[in-house]
C-alpha cells in the first residue's frame, strides 16, 4: 500500500460536467472526490467573469435537471440569457441541493496521472491548499473543460506594460473599474464582443484592437417574465426530451428548408425575423448554411447590410465586417450593442491585420505604424481550446504512454470519450465530441450519462477496466474528420481547428455530425456490448 488515499472515482473539473458526474458516480454508490483547481465551483462561469459575461444560450436550456426534474421546477431564471453572477449562483445552489460539496476539493490543481497496471489504478497526484496529494482511483474521469486555459499571445514586451493586464479568461474577483481610464482590448471573439460595449461605458477612451472581424447578431435579452417562466416550466419535460433528439441540443426542432431552393425574398424574411427574436438560431435556419457556400455568403450580406444600418462611419462599418470565412466557421458571436459601440466618439476601432501589433511597451501598445497609450489592457484572446487543460496534465496510460505524445499531432479519441492506451479513463465533451458545436450543457448531460451506464456496466459484468480499441479510435478520428470535411468549418482559422493558438496541430476537433446522430451512435455501441471498448 502507498499510503495515498484510496477512491474508485477521481472526477476534475467542477463545472456542469464534473458536478453531474459526481452526482451519478455517487449513486452508483462508487466513492468519488472531484479535484478543482478554482476556489468555487462554476467551472467557465468560475473563471469568466468579465463586465458582460453571460451565456448566449437561453437560461432554461443551457442548464440541466440534474436527474431531478424538481431542479427544473423549483429555480427561478430572472433573464433571457443567464448572465455569470446568475449562473455561478444555480451552480452553486446545485453543488448544495445535492450535497456535493463533502467529496469537492477546491483549489487543487491536478498534475500528473499515472495508470498502474499491476492493480489497474490511476495514481492522481494534485496540489491542494496543504500541499502535494497523492489520490488512488479506478477511474480518472476529466471534465476540464473545452475552454479553460486562457490563451495570452506571446506580445513581445507584455511584462513591461505599467498599467494593468486582464484576461477575460481570468478575470479577477475584485471589481474592476474602468472609469476614466484609456483601455484597449485585443480580441474581438465572443468574449470581446461581450465584454466590448460594457467597458465603453467607463472608460475616457477605448481602443479596440481588432485582428480579423467577427459576425455578430443581437441578442436581444431581457427579463424572462413570470408569466414565460411558467410556461417554460410547464413544458420543461417536452423540452428536455426535445433537446435529447436535435443536431444542436436545442429544442428548436433541425432546419430542413434549404436557402439554395427558397426564394430570396422569403430567405430574407426568415433572417430579418431572426435577428429581431435575436440569438445564434439565425445560422441555424436552413440546413444548407453549414455546408453551402453560397447559401451561407446570403447569411453573411444580410449581417453585413445590418452593421451597414448601424455603424454610422461607412470606413468602421466596412473594417467590423468579417470576409474570410463562411458564417459560423468561426463561432458566431451574440451581442447587446456591439456594432452601436463603435458610434460613441471615444470608442476606436484599431485594425490590427492592416497593422499589426510589434509589441506592447511600458505605456500601451505598439502598432507597425502607430502607439497607443493605455492606463489598462485587456486580453480577450481566447483560449487553448478543447485539448490545452487535458494537455497540461501529465498524463501516463499503459507502459508509460504519454497522452502529450500521443496527441502530439491532434487529439485521438474513439467518440471523445476514451483513449486508446489510457483505460478507465473517461474525458467528458472534449474533443472527438460533439460539445461546443451543440449546446454543451445538452452535450454534456448525454457523455455523462452514458459514461455513468458504462460503468455501471463493467460492475456488473465483472470488468476490471475499459478503454478505447486503436482500431475504433482511428476510424472515429477518421469519421469526425470526413464529417467536418463535408461543412464550411474547415474554411475558418477558429479555435475548433487549434488555429488560434501558434504551433497548436491543425485539426478539426469537434465531432460535427451533431448530437442526434451522436447519441444514436454511443446508444447503438453500448447495445453492442460496448463495440470498440476493449473491456478486460
Ligand atoms: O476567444 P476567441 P473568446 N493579436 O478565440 C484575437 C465561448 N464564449 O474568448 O480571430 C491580435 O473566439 C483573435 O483574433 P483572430 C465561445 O464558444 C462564449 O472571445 O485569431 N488578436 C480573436 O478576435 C467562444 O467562441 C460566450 O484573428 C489576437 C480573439 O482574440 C469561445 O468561448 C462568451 C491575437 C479571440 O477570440 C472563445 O471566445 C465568451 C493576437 N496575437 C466566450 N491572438 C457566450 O456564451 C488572438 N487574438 C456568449
Amino acid at each position: 500500500m502507498s499510503g495515498a488515499q484510496q477512491v474508485d472515482a477521481v472526477v476534475v473539473g467542477a463545472g456542469f460536467a464534473g458536478l453531474y458526474m459526481l452526482k451519478r458516480l455517487r449513486e452508483r454508490g462508487l466513492n468519488s472526490v472531484l479535484l478543482e483547481r478554482g476556489a468555487g465551483v462554476g467551472g467557465t462561469w468560475y473563471w469568466n467573469r468579465y463586465p458582460g459575461a453571460k451565456c448566449d444560450v437561453e437560461s432554461p436550456f443551457y442548464s440541466m435537471s440534474f436527474d431531478d426534474p424538481a431542479l427544473d421546477q423549483e429555480w427561478e431564471w430572472s433573464t433571457r440569457y443567464p448572465d455569470q453572477a446568475e449562473l455561478m449562483s444555480f451552480m452553486n445552489h446545485v453543488a448544495d441541493r445535492f450535497n456535493l460539496r463533502e467529496d469537492i476539493r477546491l483549489e487543487s490543481s491536478v498534475e500528473s496521472a499515472t495508470f498502474d497496471e499491476s492493480s489497474n489504478t490511476w495514481s492522481v497526484t494534485y496540489r491542494g491548499p496543504d500541499g502535494e496529494k497523492t489520490l488512488e482511483s479506478r477511474f480518472f474521469i476529466l471534465a476540464t473543460g473545452c475552454l479553460s486555459v486562457p490563451n495570452v499571445p506571446k506580445f513581445e514586451g507584455l511584462e513591461n506594460f505599467k498599467g494593468s493586464v486582464y484576461h477575460t479568461g481570468d478575470w479577477p474577483h475584485e471589481e474592476v473599474d474602468f472609469t476614466g481610464l484609456r483601455v484597449g482590448v485585443i480580441g474581438t471573439g465572443s468574449s470581446g464582443v461581450q465584454l466590448i460595449p460594457e467597458v465603453a461605458k467607463e472608460a475616457s477612451e477605448l481602443k479596440v484592437f481588432q485582428r480579423t472581424a467577427n459576425y455578430s447578431v443581437p441578442a436581444n435579452n431581457g427579463p424572462l417574465t413570470a408569466e414565460k417562466l411558467a410556461k417554460v416550466k410547464e413544458e420543461f419535460p417536452e423540452i428536455r426530451e426535445k433537446m435529447r433528439n436535435t443536431g444542436t441540443g436545442m429544442p428548436t426542432p433541425d432546419p430542413t428548408e434549404l436557402v439554395s431552393n427558397t426564394p430570396d425574398e422569403v430567405v430574407r424574411k426568415v433572417f430579418e425575423d431572426h435577428w429581431t427574436l435575436g440569438s445564434f438560431a439565425i445560422q441555424n435556419t436552413f440546413a444548407d448554411l453549414a455546408i453551402n457556400q453560397e447559401s451561407n455568403d446570403k447569411l453573411a450580406h444580410f449581417i453585413h447590410e445590418k452593421i451597414d444600418g448601424i455603424v454610422e462611419d461607412p470606413e468602421v462599418a466596412e473594417k467590423l465586417k468579417a470576409r474570410e470565412y463562411p458564417v459560423g466557421s468561426k463561432r458566431i458571436c451574440v451581442d447587446s450593442n456591439y456594432y452601436e459601440t463603435f458610434n460613441r466618439s471615444n470608442v476606436e476601432l484599431v485594425d490590427v491585420k492592416s497593422d499589426p501589433i510589434t509589441s506592447i511597451t511600458e505605456t500601451g501598445v505598439a502598432t507597425q505604424n502607430k502607439e497607443y497609450e493605455l492606463d489598462a489592457l485587456v486580453l480577450a484572446t481566447g483560449f487553448d481550446a478543447m485539448t490545452g487543460a487535458i494537455m497540461n496534465i501529465d498524463i501516463q496510460g499503459r507502459d508509460g504512454k504519454r497522452i502529450q505524445e500521443y496527441w502530439d499531432a491532434g487529439p485521438l479519441t474513439y467518440l471523445g470519450l476514451s483513449v486508446a492506451g489510457f483505460p478507465n479513463m473517461f474525458s467528458l465533451a472534449g474533443p472527438g465530441s460533439p460539445s461546443v458545436l451543440t449546446n454543451v450543457v445538452a452535450a454534456i448531460e448525454q457523455h455523462v450519462e452514458w459514461v455513468d451506464e458504462h460503468i455501471g456496466y463493467l460492475d456488473e459484468h465483472d470488468f476490471a477496466t475499459s478503454e478505447a480499441h486503436p482500431d475504433y479510435e482511428r476510424e472515429w478520428v477518421d469519421h469526425v474528420n470526413e464529417i467536418a470535411n463535408m461543412t464550411l468549418f474547415l474554411k475558418g482559422a477558429s479555435w475548433y481547428l487549434g488555429a488560434n493558438v501558434p504551433g497548436k496541430p491543425r485539426v478539426f476537433m469537434p465531432y460535427a455530425g451533431g448530437l442526434k446522430a451522436y447519441r444514436d451512435r454511443c446508444e447503438e455501441i453500448a447495445a453492442n456490448g460496448y463495440e470498440g471498448f476493449q473491456l478486460v
